[in-house]
């Protein structure tokens, strides 16, 4: 971990960025350095006082850019030691090929999982549940939407979808909804992913503790049961910063050569 006071990221003239008030100024120009890579995860900030001298604000300024970049989730304050730049969690991989649970996936790589619930209940389906759920007309939809978090580090928010023939009763979800489903033998054995890059909202980006608009892997899951039904369709919005996808790519049956045949 650096002191920045005298490193890299105070070689030369401060030039802000240009446009809005001066600690917003300030503000994108510590962003900046950190994008860069001027400034490193879990390096210290200068003092304020340092910083106000060496940029020329006032503390105060220093303090609404930094109080900013700390509730963005960008820094870190510690009491007693200082302000720091927000550690990057441990990039996680995660098979395509492969059907397994948030719980699973994680249990694999030795990281405890722990979720903490943004609501669960039963629900009017909205039309797109009915058609994707393939529900009965008067069926209910039960809801189970949840921060999928490793110790204290928010890694995504899933919202999920199923029958509530299937699932009566939401509160009956503890840890890991497969498990669950696997004892009522309606543990899904194939599903559909399509997966887009997105930026996130201030409430999601809330959650995940990161700043709004940080990227993230949006994710819908529609899950099937050997008979072909659907079982579930899950939305997911992953942390960009945290997840690699992986796939397995083999060449086809009968490679095409391009040429055409006479
Ligand atoms: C995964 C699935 C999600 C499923 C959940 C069950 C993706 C993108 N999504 O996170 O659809 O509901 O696992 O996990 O992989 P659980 O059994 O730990 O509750």
């Amino acid at each position: 971990m650096a002191d920045l006071t005298n490193s890299l990221f105070f070689e030369g003239p401060v030039v802000l960025p240009t446009g809005g008030p001066l600690y917003l100024q300030l503000k994108r120009w510590i962003e900046d350095a950190i994008n860069k890579g001027a400034i490193s995860p879990g390096d210290a900030l200068p003092s304020e006082r340092d910083l106000a001298l060496k940029v020329d604000v006032s503390r105060v300024t220093v303090r609404k850019a930094v109080l900013q970049l700390v509730q963005d989730g960008v820094l870190v304050q510690r009491h007693g030691s200082g302000t720091f730049v927000a550690p990057q969690p441990q990039r996680v991989e995660q098979s395509l090929s492969q059907l397994t649970s948030f719980t699973e996936d994680m249990a694999r790589r030795g990281m405890a999982v722990r979720s903490e619930w943004l609501d669960r209940g039963l629900y009017l389906p909205s039309p797109e549940e009915t058609v994707i759920l393939g529900l009965s007309p008067g069926e209910h939809v039960s809801r189970i939407a949840r921060l999928r978090l490793t110790g204290d580090t928010p890694l995504a928010i899933e919202r999920a979808s199923l029958s509530a023939r299937v699932l009566p009763d939401p509160a009956v979800v503890s840890d890991s909804l497969y498990k669950l489903l696997e004892r009522s033998g309606n543990r899904p054995i194939r599903a559909i992913q399509r997966i887009r890059a997105a930026n996130l909202g201030a409430d999601d980006a809330d959650l995940l503790q990161v700043a709004p608009g940080s990227a993230s892997l949006n994710i819908e899951r529609t899950s099937y049961l050997a008979s072909g039904r659907v079982i579930e369709f899950t939305r997911s919005i992953y942390r960009g910063d945290t997840y690699d996808f992986v796939a397995e790519l083999r060449i086809g049956d009968t490679p095409s050569t391009g040429a055409s045949k006479p």
